[in-house]
C-alpha cells in the first residue's frame, strides 16, 4: 500500500526563455517574434506603466472613485496577448491592463470608464477598471472572482459547437480566484467537455492580504491541470517571451480541443488596490527585491536593446509620449459629462417594468421640484 501526499511528484518546473538580464538561455526557445511586434510588446509595457502611475495618483487625489495597478505582471500581459489573434475571446479578471492595450483599446476608451463618463460604454455603472469591449472581444470585467472562468469555458464550448473554428478562449483569473467553487467547476468542465481554451492563472504571491503559501496547499495551481486532464505548463511570468511560447502553444493545442492551464509565477508589486495597504501585511524588502531582481519590463528591454530594437532615447519618447497622453486624456475624460440620470434605471430590462417605471416618475418629479440642488449641469441631459 502506499498513500500518496504532495511530495510523491516533483514540482512542475517554470519554463523560461530569458534569465534575469534578457538573454536568451537556449537559442532553440527564442521565439520568432517580429521586431514591429517587439517594439509594440515593449511599448505596451511603458503605456500601462504611465497609466497605472497617474490614474492611481488621480484615486489619490479624489478624481476617481477606485483604480487597481498591474505593476510587476506586464510579462504575462504582453507576452499572452502578441500569442493571441484579434478573434480570439478574452475573459479578464481585473488586472489585465496590458492585454487589453495590446488588442487595441485605447487609452481614451479605458479612462473613460474609469471616470465614468457618458462615453463609458457601461454608463458609470460599474467601479473602476471594469472594461469591456464588444469590437475587440473582450466580454466586461465582473467583480465577483472567478464568475468569469465557468462563463469562459462555456463560450469555448459554443465555439467548438458552431461553424466558427478558428479562434479560442483565453480566461484569466488570480491564484486567489483559483480557490472558488467555480475555478474548480471551469476546469473540469474544460477538461470533460474538451473545450478550445486557455485557462491563464496569474500567480502573483497575493490574493489581497492573504499570501498564496495559505491559499493552497501542494504544488500550485499548475499541479491541478495534469489531475482534472488539462494540458499544463507553468512559466516564468516576468519572461513576457516565456509567456509568449507557452501561450502560442497553447493555442495550437486549444484549437485542437486540447484546453490548456497556463501557471504564470510573478509577483503583484503594487497594493492590491487602492483600498489597500500592502506594508501592513509584506516586508518592504520582498517588494524591492522582487521590483529589482525579476523585473519583466527591464527583461525585455534588456533583450530589444542587444538586437539593436530599442534605445536611452526611445525609452525617454515612449516614456514622454505615454505620459502625455494619458494626462491630456484624463483632462478631457473630466470635461465630459456623465451619463443622463435615467440611465441608472434603464437596461436592466427589455421592457420597463411598471415599479421602475413608477421609480423613473417619482425622479422626474422630484427633480422638477428639487433639481437646482442637484449639480445637474455635470449630467447629459438629453
Ligand atoms: C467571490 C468574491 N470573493 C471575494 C472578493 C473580494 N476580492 C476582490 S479581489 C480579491 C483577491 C483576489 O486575488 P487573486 O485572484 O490572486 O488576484 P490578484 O488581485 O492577485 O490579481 C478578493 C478576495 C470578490 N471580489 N469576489
Ligand atoms: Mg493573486
Amino acid at each position: 500500500m502506499k498513500i500518496l501526499n504532495e511530495n510523491s511528484y516533483d514540482p512542475i518546473p517554470i519554463y523560461r526563455v530569458m534569465d534575469s538580464n534578457g538573454d536568451i538561455i537556449d537559442s532553440r526557445e527564442e521565439p520568432d517574434i517580429d521586431r514591429e511586434t517587439l517594439i509594440n510588446m515593449y511599448k505596451t509595457m511603458v503605456q500601462m506603466n504611465q497609466m497605472d502611475k497617474i490614474l492611481y495618483e488621480s484615486q489619490r487625489q479624489g478624481r476617481i472613485s477606485f483604480y487597481m495597478t498591474n505593476y510587476g505582471e506586464e510579462g504575462i500581459h504582453v507576452g499572452s496577448a502578441a500569442a493571441l489573434t484579434p478573434k480570439d475571446l478574452v475573459y479578464a479578471q481585473y488586472r489585465e491592463l496590458g492585454v487589453l492595450l495590446f488588442r487595441g483599446m485605447t487609452v481614451s476608451e479605458l479612462i473613460n470608464q474609469c471616470y465614468g463618463n457618458h462615453e463609458d460604454p457601461g454608463k458609470g455603472r460599474q467601479m473602476p477598471v471594469h472594461y469591456g469591449s464588444k469590437q475587440r472581444n473582450i466580454v466586461t470585467i465582473s467583480s465577483p472572482l472567478a464568475t468569469q472562468m465557468p462563463q469562459a469555458v462555456g463560450a469555448a464550448y459554443a465555439f467548438k459547437r458552431s461553424a466558427d473554428r478558428d479562434r479560442v478562449v483565453i480566461c484569466y483569473f488570480g491564484e486567489g480566484a483559483a480557490s472558488e467553487g467555480d475555478a474548480h467547476a471551469a476546469l473540469n468542465f474544460a477538461a470533460t467537455l474538451e473545450c478550445p481554451v486557455i485557462l491563464f492563472c496569474r500567480n502573483n504571491g497575493y490574493a489581497i492580504s492573504t499570501p498564496s503559501r495559505e491559499q493552497y496547499r501542494g504544488d500550485g495551481i499548475a499541479a491541478r491541470g495534469p489531475a482534472l486532464g488539462l494540458h499544463t505548463i507553468r512559466v516564468d511570468g516576468t519572461d513576457a517571451l516565456a509567456v509568449y511560447n507557452a501561450t502560442a502553444r497553447a493555442r495550437e493545442l486549444a484549437l485542437q480541443n486540447k484546453p490548456v492551464l497556463i501557471e504564470a509565477m510573478s509577483y503583484r508589486v503594487g497594493h492590491h488596490s487602492t483600498s489597500d495597504d500592502s506594508t501592513a501585511y509584506r516586508p518592504l524588502e520582498e517588494i524591492q527585491q522582487w521590483s529589482k531582481d525579476e523585473n519583466s519590463i527591464q527583461k525585455l528591454r534588456l533583450y530589444l536593446e542587444r538586437k539593436g530594437l530599442w534605445s536611452e532615447e526611445a525609452e525617454k519618447a515612449a516614456a514622454k509620449d505615454a505620459r502625455d497622453l494619458v494626462m491630456r486624456t484624463m483632462q478631457n475624460a473630466e470635461k465630459k459629462k456623465k451619463p443622463h440620470w435615467k440611465e441608472m434605471l434603464e437596461d436592466v430590462y427589455y421592457d420597463m417594468p411598471p415599479h421602475i417605471q413608477k421609480q423613473m416618475k417619482q425622479m422626474e418629479e422630484h427633480l422638477k421640484k428639487y433639481g437646482d440642488k442637484y449639480p445637474m449641469d455635470q449630467y447629459q441631459n438629453e
